[in-house]
């Protein structure tokens, strides 16, 4: 068994139980059960050899782990590696569409189809057509041509797969199928511009697209696979003769961290998202904890009236809070009788001309420290990993993100779980990192705005995992 007590690792977010972990994968509530699979490689702690990792949850946020659900076949079609998919109901088969990677190179990448009639999905029978689309569609010149996002429409069924047109930018290529077997080629559901650079980039190729309906409103989440930056978008707009029509787009979450999200509706008709929380540190320190990667919280979408996708926490994160610490504050902001790395703080403050905000994974002497601060000069949101970590084997960023609250106040929602942070500002926009500080004292806590501090809450968090703690 490892060590799930190591510095770095989270205790309240999903991890794989060793190795690498990468996207959230097929996520679906079957019967009741929550289950998340994922990109994993089980021979190591760096990407490679992805199979299938499976997690099963009855809450959303309490996990079990179960075994490798997909795997490659030796030979086959998928040979070299089972990359993202997606997973739903297929007049009551619980089937799933994946890119199969065949060859050492990892090419070509083509859509599989597979089915399970195991109640809790561990095993999966994959079609012996497989791949379901042999090729890109002719006369397109692609960029990527992989990951699903499938739904149905009057019994017909629908997948985008996530690609790019060269010399334009990411799409969604769109096709259509009754039997989920012959797909017929329709055209981009929307195309991106590559030459966008602000006010963010999405790059030559979209991956993992993610298209949904809520409350009749529609929307798209795609993964900008160009290095820099690795950002992930959203869009919404009309959706019309089955093309999105575009009237508005932000970042899905403003950090560093979050990239290749799922989303899917559950039984009460929400749409929860999972994203995957991406080292900031070396391939070497990965290899020598021999775990890598994390899952977010579980989070609700929603879409504004202005067509703006807002994310919040779920609320069944609120079922990991243990005990309350007490908020005694000194008067530099430093709390005195509360520590921790594995917290939720809440914390609204009244908005004045200086900034407000919270330092945590602080040491005493604020060596290490991570902030997140909102700005009402400059009306920014700021998560500042720079000096998070002593160790420069991690990577610490600046990220900034133009914010103008609606009311007087702003409310920071920080979840601190070791490496991980997620910020939530009014339960509406979120930033992820990751920081490893180094120093046993690496667990303070400080506000930033005394003065301003309207209320604040901090809670104990308990485990994600916990049959994994024995
Ligand atoms: N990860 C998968 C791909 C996807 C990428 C492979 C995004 O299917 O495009 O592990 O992280």
């Amino acid at each position: 068994m490892p060590d799930t007590r190591d510095r770095h690792r989270p205790r309240y977010h999903v991890t794989p139980p060793q190795n690498w972990m990468n996207d959230p994968n097929g996520l679906i509530q079957w019967q009741g059960t929550y289950h998340l699979f994922y990109q994993h490689n089980p021979f190591g702690a760096l990407w490679g050899n992805m199979h299938w990792g499976h997690a099963i949850s009855r809450d959303l946020v309490h996990w079990e782990d179960l075994p490798i659900a997909l795997a490659p076949d030796d030979g086959g079609s998928d040979a070299a590696g089972c990359f993202s998919g997606v997973a739903f109901d297929h007049d009551g088969v619980a089937t799933i569409l994946y890119t199969g990677v065949r060859d050492a190179d990892l090419e070509p990448q083509r859509p599989h189809l597979a089915t399970s009639d195991d109640p809790l999905l561990r095993t999966w029978t994959k079609h012996p057509g497989n791949p379901v689309i042999a090729e890109p569609p002719a006369g397109l010149e692609v960029v990527i041509f992989r990951d699903h996002t499938v739904w149905q429409e009057d019994g017909v069924w629908y997948q985008g797969i996530g690609s790019g047109i060269a010399g334009q930018g990411g799409t969604v290529l769109l096709y259509r199928s009754t039997d989920l077997v012959t797909w017929e080629y329709l055209h981009p559901l929307v195309v991106g511009d590559a030459t966008q650079t602000a006010p963010f980039t999405t790059g030559t190729g979209w991956e993992c697209p993610d298209f949904f309906a809520i409350d009749g409103r529609h929307g798209l989440i795609f993964a900008s696979h160009d290095e820099h930056p690795l950002n992930v978008s959203w869009m919404t707009g009309d959706y019309r003769e089955h093309r999105l029509i575009p009237t508005a787009t932000g970042l899905v979450d403003a950090g560093p961290s979050l990239y290749a999200p799922q989303s899917f509706t559950d039984d009460q008709g929400r749409r929860v998202m999972i994203g995957w929380l991406r080292e900031r540190r070396s391939d070497d320190a990965q290899v020598a904890d021999g775990w890598s990667g994390a899952m977010s919280l579980p989070r609700i979408l929603t879409i504004a009236d202005d067509g703006t996708l807002r994310s919040a926490p779920a609320p069944e994160n609120d079922l990991l809070r243990g005990d309350t610490l007490p908020t005694t504050t000194s008067a530099d902001g430093t709390l005195t009788e509360a520590r921790g790395d594995a917290i939720e703080i809440v914390a609204t403050f009244t908005l004045a001309d200086a900034s407000v905000g919270l330092l945590v994974r602080a040491t005493d002497d604020r060596a290490e420290q991570t902030i997140v601060r909102y700005d009402p000069t400059t009306q920014e949101l700021v998560l500042d990993t720079t000096r998070a970590s002593l160790d420069v084997d991690a990577y610490g960023t600046e990220t900034r993100l133009a914010y103008v609250p609606t009311g007087e106040t702003i409310t920071l929602r920080v979840y601190v779980d070791r490496s991980v942070i997620e910020v939530f500002v009014d339960d509406q926009i979120a930033l992820s990192g990751r920081v490893y500080p180094t120093r046993d004292d690496a667990d303070g806590i400080a506000v930033i705005g005394t003065d301003r501090i309207a209320s604040l809450a901090i809670w104990e968090m308990g485990d994600a995992l916990p049959a994994r703690q024995g």
